[in-house]
C-alpha cells in the first residue's frame, strides 16, 4: 500500500536525492517478476556481465546480474515503461523522462555488493542527470546487502573515481565520502519502490546470508529536458515505447575531488574521467 503523498515524495527526493515508493508493486506482481527473472537466469546467464568475475567458485558467476533485457524481452520493457513508474517520476522530476535501461541483480547469498558511485558517471546525461526506479524484488536490509546511499550527495557534480575494494565490490572504482556525509541503508520490502538522482552517491555492500537472495529490478530514465547521453544507452524511449532521438555525449568528462577549505571538505572540479568500462 502507497503511503506518501506525491508531494511528500518530491519534497524527500529534492532534500535527500531519494524517496521509497512503498508497496508500488503488489505481491502476486513480484512473484510472477520472480519466476520470470529466475527462468531467464536459467536461460540467458550466459549474456551476463561476468567482466569482474574471476573465479569459479564467486556466487555471482551463476547469477550475474543482465543488462538492457527490455530490449528482447516483453516483461522488462512492460515494468520499465510502467504507467505507476512514469506517474511517480514525473511528479518528483518535474517533466517525463525517458527510459535508457534495464538491470536485473540477482545477489545470491554470499555475493559480492556493488562499491558506491554516482550512475551519472556512466550515463552522462546532458544537461541534467538520470534517475533510477530500484524496485525490491525480495525484502532486503543489512543483512543480504541492501542498497547504501550518501543523503545530499546528489548536490555534487560527479567525482572522479578511485580503485574500488574487490573482495566486497564486483566493480572496481567507487568515489570517497568524506566522515562528514553519512551513509546509510535503505531497507525495503518487496513490491517497494527506490527513486534516486543519478548524482546520489549509492552501492551496496556484500550478501551476508547463507540463503537469502537479494534480487533488484531497476530502470534508469533521463530526464525530459536531456539532449544527449552516453552511446551505450541508446536507443531513448518515451513512455509510449516510441523511439526519441538523442544525441551521444563524448568521454572524458570533468570530475571532482575533495578538498579541504577551512577544515571542511568541498569538491573541486581538477580532473577528467576517462571512458567507461561497462554501462552501468
Ligand atoms: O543493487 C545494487 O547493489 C547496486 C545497484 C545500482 O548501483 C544501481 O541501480 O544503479
Amino acid at each position: 500500500m502507497m503511503t506518501q503523498s506525491f508531494a511528500q515524495q518530491q519534497q524527500e527526493f529534492v532534500r535527500d536525492g531519494y524517496t521509497v515508493a512503498r508497496g508500488m508493486f503488489a505481491a502476486h506482481e513480484v512473484a510472477a517478476m520472480l519466476d520470470h527473472y529466475m527462468q531467464m537466469n536459467i536461460e540467458h546467464s550466459h549474456k551476463g556481465d561476468v567482466s569482474a568475475i574471476t573465479e569459479e567458485s564467486d556466487p555471482l558467476k551463476r547469477y550475474p546480474r543482465l543488462l538492457q533485457m527490455h530490449r528482447w524481452d516483453e516483461v522488462s520493457l512492460q515494468f520499465l515503461l510502467d504507467e505507476r513508474i512514469r506517474v511517480c517520476m514525473t511528479e518528483i522530476l518535474g517533466s517525463e523522462p525517458y527510459a535508457v535501461q534495464t538491470m536485473i541483480y540477482y545477489k545470491p547469498p554470499t555475493a559480492r555488493g556493488q562499491a558506491l558511485h554516482q550512475d551519472q558517471y556512466y550515463l552522462r546525461v546532458e544537461p541534467g542527470t538520470c534517475c533510477a526506479a530500484w524496485l525490491a524484488l525480495d525484502d532486503c536490509d543489512e543483512e543480504n546487502g541492501c542498497l547504501q546511499v550518501v543523503p545530499g550527495s546528489q548536490a555534487l557534480p560527479v567525482l572522479c573515481t578511485v580503485a574500488a575494494d574487490t573482495a566486497q565490490s564486483f566493480t572496481d572504482v567507487t568515489v570517497p565520502v568524506p566522515a562528514e556525509m553519512n551513509v546509510v541503508p535503505v531497507r525495503m520490502r518487496a513490491g517497494d519502490v527506490l527513486f534516486f538522482n543519478g548524482q546520489l552517491i549509492h552501492g551496496s555492500y556484500p550478501n551476508t546470508s547463507s540463503q537469502r537472495f537479494r534480487r533488484s529490478l531497476i530502470g534508469h530514465y533521463v530526464v525530459g529536458e536531456a539532449e544527449k547521453v552516453y552511446k551505450w544507452y541508446h536507443p531513448a524511449l518515451r513512455f509510449d515505447g516510441s523511439v526519441v532521438t538523442l544525441g551521444e555525449s563524448q568521454d572524458g568528462s570533468e570530475c571532482g575531488v575533495w578538498v579541504e577549505q577551512d577544515g571542511t571538505p568541498v569538491v573541486e572540479m581538477i580532473g577528467k574521467t576517462k571512458a567507461v568500462g561497462i554501462a552501468q
